[in-house]
């Protein structure tokens, strides 16, 4: 099978499989895990923050995010595609107790002046905003990479207003590489920031949050409060490691296979890409081919081919250290024959 419905069906690496054997391993709990220690500076010294902690998921690291950020009747303002309003199960009404107010963007990224417009002002009648999200890579964007200047704007709207901002960096490595600058140097304009370790990094599991030392005491707590206090767990960290050390640098393979699939499906009429590919994803409108996206999906897992619907027309491909030219050379050859 060509694995193309997500970054996060990659497995671990040998040499992440030989750092988890030969990990040293604390009860975390008591902060003693001296892996996960290692995993947590190494992470907040590439990310510029003062400290991070080690979450099990991106989507637990956005939710202690908000839990940590926010009182329970605060706003949140995130863009209407985001992440944390789309795909986590309503976990941040249904855990924080907060409201969401979406921005529509464009290509993932808030127009500082529509974000202005929605920051609330000081009245009886309304809710503090507690807390701005944005994302970077946007994944319902296509991978879109949010440029620097409008987290600048953002962030220092944000500053003037008194409000913290948290990035959704799941994809914040792909986003630096795009852009061939720093992790460092994006999460500058932001409080807080979630990234994946387990999407293109390939580590098998877990995510990072940072920000001040005294946002991760607390956002520590609300871990713990959570379930996600973890015990000798620098058998998971361990791989996060490599994913930090060796991983980021190949991304741009992803990026090239991905404009490489996405050059190929655009000669083929039936099909249409929908998205600037920016990183490792690909957005295909199936419309024309006069199948619906489950026909389509079916299609090509007969043909070896895992794709995911992303929205009533549309499916979409991911690219990973799994994937090699060769093979989206295979995918473009059984897109030309069933749908060309
Ligand atoms: N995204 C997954 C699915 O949940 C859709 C994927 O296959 O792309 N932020 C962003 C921007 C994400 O794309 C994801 C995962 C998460 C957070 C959540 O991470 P996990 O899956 O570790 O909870």
């Amino acid at each position: 099978m060509i694995d193309l419905r997500s970054d996060t069906v990659t497995k671990p690496t040998e040499e992440m499989r030989r750092a988890m054997y030969e990990a040293e391993v604390g009860d975390d709990v008591y902060v003693e895990d001296p892996t996960i220690a290692k995993l947590e500076e190494l992470a907040a010294s590439q990310l510029g923050k003062e400290a991070a902690l080690f979450v099990t998921s991106g989507t637990q690291g956005n939710q202690i995010a908000v839990l940590t950020h926010c009182q329970p009747g605060n706003e949140v303002l995130l863009e209407e595609d985001a992440h944390i309003f789309y795909y986590e199960g309503g976990a941040i009404s249904a855990f924080a107790g907060v409201q969401t107010r979406t921005i529509k963007g464009q290509r993932g990224a808030i127009s500082p002046s529509d974000l202005k417009n929605a920051i609330r002002g000081d009245d009886v009648h309304f809710p503090e905003t507690g807390l701005i999200c944005i994302e970077n890579t946007h994944n319902r964007a296509g991978g879109a990479v949010v440029p620097i200047d409008n987290m600048k704007e953002i962030y220092e709207l944000a500053l003037e207003h008194n409000i913290p901002v948290h990035l959704d960096g799941a994809r914040l490595y792909n986003a630096a590489t795009s852009l061939g600058i720093t992790v460092n140097q994006l999460a500058q304009y932001t409080t807080t920031v979630q990234i994946c370790l387990s999407k293109g990094l390939g580590a098998p599991v877990g995510s990072i949050i940072a920000g001040d030392k005294e946002f991760i005491e607390r956002a520590r707590k609300w871990r713990k409060r959570l379930g996600g206090g973890l015990r000798q767990a620098g058998v998971i960290a361990a791989p996060g490691i490599i994913a930090l050390t060796r991983m980021a640098d190949r991304l741009h393979e992803d990026h090239e296979h991905a404009k490489q699939l996405a050059e190929g499906i655009s000669s083929i009429p039936a099909l249409k890409v929908v998205n600037q590919v920016d990183t490792n994803i690909v957005v295909v409108n199936v419309r024309s081919s006069g199948f619906s996206t489950e026909e389509v999906l079916s299609k090509l897992k007969d043909e070896g081919v895992l794709a995911v619907g992303f929205g009533a027309e549309t499916i979409r491909l991911t690219t990973h250290h799994h994937i090699t030219k060769s093979e989206i050379d295979r995918v473009l050859t059984i897109l030309n024959k069933q749908f060309g």
